[in-house]
């Protein structure tokens, strides 16, 4: 996985990295020691604070009793501005509009907080591929030669292999399946990990396999997961639905973008303005 740093983030060698490389980089020196600690506490006291939420890949953790050693924080723009500007990185933004088209739009964002001894995930991909253990629920031919998904963690504790770093398959992006049972000792045996500091951000195409890995560390293993799509695919959260409407009216032209504000369907046809609305001329 290849390192890049604010200052040499390209987007073209990024894009090609995560399509017909590894599928993951590595951004340093996006985000300073005051927001990492600032999310960090923000998603702490969320998660001791609220009941348990709903997860997924977690099947296996639910049957042995695990499950709340994995915690989630959902609708984090209503929790900090620390995460509005996160999820606005001007790097970011700029790698993600090449990938994804000008107009894409933001599906999720939440946090992952593994507590010591907390289990991991099955290996997986993400949505909106996530049930593409289902293929036939899918448009025929589905394949990985364009993107429908970014993914950007935000590391907020040290992800090293003990504390449950993510784990991926570099360049099972290119093939697109959802990585079954007899999968997973491939997956395990071959895997790489999303290791870094505090601050460190990796961006992946979530068609690769991946998991969070149990955290074997002392410490809590928290990030920031955020998920992209293109304008026209229907995000996982309703993010306008669970925001105030301060944060709606207050909104930057970026996270207007990221809220979906941008493309106004599905729209009443019967009722929009009697105007010629698309097309070239
Ligand atoms: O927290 C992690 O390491 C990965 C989480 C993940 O892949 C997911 O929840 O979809
Ligand atoms: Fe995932």
């Amino acid at each position: 996985m290849r390192t890049f740093t604010a200052d040499t983030a390209n987007p073209a060698a990024i894009c090609d990295e995560m399509l017909n490389g590894p599928g993951a980089v590595r951004i340093t020196g996006l985000f300073s020691d005051a927001q990492i600690a600032d999310a960090r506490a923000r998603i702490m006291a969320h998660s001791d604070g609220e009941g348990e939420k709903v997860t997924h890949f977690q099947g296996a953790a639910v049957e042995d009793g695990r499950a709340n050693l994995q915690r989630r924080v959902w609708n984090l723009l209503a929790k900090g501005a620390v995460f509005s500007d996160m999820a606005t990185h001007p790097v970011i933004m700029a790698v993600l509009r090449r990938w994804l088209g000008s107009e894409f739009i933001m599906g999720s964002i939440a946090a992952n907080r593994l507590l010591p001894g907390g289990p991991g995930q099955e290996p997986h991909i993400d949505f909106p591929y996530w049930d593409f253990h289902a293929p036939e629920t899918h448009p025929m031919g589905l394949n990985a030669s364009f993107p429908m998904n970014a993914q950007v963690t935000v590391a907020l504790d040290p992800f090293t292999e003990e504390s449950g770093a993510t784990a991926f398959l570099p360049g099972s992006q290119k093939d697109m399946r959802y990585p079954t049972a007899e999968d997973h000792d491939h997956f395990y045996a071959n895997c790489a990990r999303m290791t870094g500091a505090p601050g460190d951000t990796v961006i992946f195409f979530g068609a690769a396999w991946h998991c969070a890995m149990p955290n074997g560390a002392d410490h809590d293993r928290n990030a920031v997961l955020i998920n992209y799509i293109p304008k026209f695919v229907k995000p996982l959260e309703d993010m306008p639905g669970a925001l105030p409407q301060a944060f709606l009216d207050a909104a930057s032209p970026e996270m207007r973008q990221l809220l979906g504000f941008d493309y106004k369907y599905p729209e009443i046809l019967d009722q929009a303005d009697a105007v010629n609305a698309e097309g070239i001329t």
